[in-house]
């Protein structure tokens, strides 16, 4: 199966400073940044990455407009059968997207990389796990059976079956995209597999999380996501259709 990388960049001059071989290094055929709007260098990396290889789409908002706008952006210009979502800082192993795509390539519709299952590993800040360990637990009371079990709702790193996340419609254009994306899949009916990994802080640059902004985007989320469950269970246009 072919696979698009999708990697949101807002502000990240110094992760790629750093870390724009690694990223060039990553298997696939396709490779889309999104520069969402930044002020610092991140255009002139990018520009160059796309000089060097032809793999590379650079998808540009001349403002910012947040992670979640870049997503749809980005997801809209990919072209895999496989999407995988990886942050520009690379704090999880990029190694383990290998296990993600296999999960999809083995019929998941989503398979998200989870540091809070056995062998895996949190190494963030306790304000952010427990972000992360409270949103899950309000998620899954939210979306009910479809996100029973489910322990990760706010990983950014995933892979999805490409026609079905190019096909989603989310509204979130923050950090809370990701916890919009995986409820509309699963209350759509979607199979997802968690797999561990490890994620770890940031070596370069600044996160570009603001706690209570995220908190206030997830309230908003967690309330669509319930009405949506009682409406049925998933818009129409976010239903599952297997091939
Ligand atoms: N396009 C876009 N990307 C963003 C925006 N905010 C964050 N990002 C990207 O989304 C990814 C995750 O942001 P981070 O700042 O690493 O947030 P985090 O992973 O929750 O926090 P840390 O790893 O602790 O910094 C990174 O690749 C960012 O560049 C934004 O407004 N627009
Ligand atoms: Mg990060």
């Amino acid at each position: 199966m072919s696979r698009s990388w999708v990697i949101p960049c807002y502000q990240e001059a110094e992760a790629l400073a750093a870390g724009l071989p690694a990223l060039l290094a990553l298997p696939g055929e396709q490779l889309v940044f999104v520069d969402d709007g930044s002020t610092d260098g991140t255009a002139g990396h990018l520009a160059a990455a796309a000089g060097r290889d032809p793999r590379v789409t650079v998808v540009t908002h001349p403002e910012n407009r947040g992670v979640g706008a870049a997503m749809r952006s980005g997801f809209a210009a990919t072209t895999g059968d496989v999407v995988v979502a990886y942050d520009a800082d690379r704090t999880y192993p990029a190694a383990d997207a290998e296990r993600l795509v296999a999960a999809v390539e083995a019929g998941a519709d989503v398979a998200t990389a989870s540091p809070f299952l056995a062998g895996g590993v949190v190494d963030a800040p306790w304000p952010r796990r427990v972000l992360s360990k409270g949103a899950a637990l309000a998620y899954r009371v939210a979306v009910g059976r479809a996100a029973r079990g489910v322990r990760t709702f706010t990983a950014g790193f995933r892979a999805y079956r490409g026609p079905l996340v190019r096909g989603l419609a989310f509204r979130s254009d923050g950090f809370a995209s990701t916890a919009e994306i995986l409820g509309r899949l699963l209350l759509g009916g979607a199979r997802l597999v968690e797999v561990p990994s490890t994620l770890t802080t940031r070596t370069e640059g600044v996160s570009k999380m603001r706690v209570l902004r995220a908190m206030r985007g997830h309230a908003g989320v967690l309330a669509r996501l319930f009405l949506l469950r009682l409406r049925g269970g998933g818009a129409r246009a976010d239903r599952v259709t297997r091939p």
